[in-house]
């Protein structure tokens, strides 16, 4: 019998939810396994044994394998699926939004998110504006894709979809304006209906406010 799969997880993240998303769309059953970050439990030895760089989420596929980063758990879970493609173009065209998640969109609509719900923005307004400026170019390289394709790789819905999709649709918590990117709204309700019931999503309880 296979084990069951352990998630290292902090509920309010967003990156920890794209997984939680995924899983439940393979309806594969699994362990959460709580980490308390903001009591300084993803920097204990033990952790960092798991992931170097001291964050969740952490995927255990067997007892001490460990794969962290959302989107390569996102890779390894969807591998076989129709989420993933196996041609090897098709398969770019998913990657390519994974790393567009990655450098243009958690980095910046997703941090920002974090700082204003945590009431980090304080000391941080010039490095606050810079990621609001590449947040909304990131928005509206979304809006001019999604203009033209009903979801992000290869016109149908992938890990792609579900990695943009976690912080992308929270996007209003950090004070952007997704009513004025009407394609992108439209690719956010795309994918609800795709997806079903989704995870739900955490606020940040007292221990993370600065
Ligand atoms: N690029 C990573 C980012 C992971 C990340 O930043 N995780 C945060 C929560 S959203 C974390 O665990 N922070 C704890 C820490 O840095 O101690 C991913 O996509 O998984």
């Amino acid at each position: 019998m296979r084990p069951m799969l352990k998630l290292h997880d902090y509920l309010p993240s967003q990156n920890g939810f794209k997984v939680r998303m995924l899983l439940q769309h393979l309806r594969l059953p699994y362990e959460h396994v709580p980490v308390a970050i903001f009591q300084g439990e993803s920097r204990t030895a033990a952790f960092l044994g798991k992931n170097p760089l001291g964050a969740i989420p952490v995927l255990e596929p067997e007892p001490g394998v460990y794969i962290a980063e959302s989107n390569a758990i996102l890779c390894y879970l969807a591998e076989g699926t129709p989420y993933l493609p196996a041609d090897r173009l098709a398969r770019a065209r998913v990657l390519q939004w994974l790393f567009v998640e990655q450098y243009n969109i958690e980095p910046t609509i997703g941090t920002l998110r974090f700082w204003m719900l945590t009431h980090r923005l304080g000391t941080r307004q010039a490095e606050a504006a810079a990621k609001r400026a590449a947040g909304e170019r990131a928005l509206d390289a979304l809006e001019r894709h999604l203009g033209r394709h009903p979801f992000l790789a290869n016109d149908r819905y992938s890990i792609a979809d579900i990695a943009v999709f976690a912080y992308g649709h929270l996007a209003a918590d950090a004070s952007f304006d997704p009513a004025a990117r009407p394609s992108f709204l439209r690719w956010v309700e795309r994918v609800r209906t795709e997806a079903g019931t989704l995870p739900p999503i955490h606020p940040y309880p007292p221990d993370a406010m600065a």
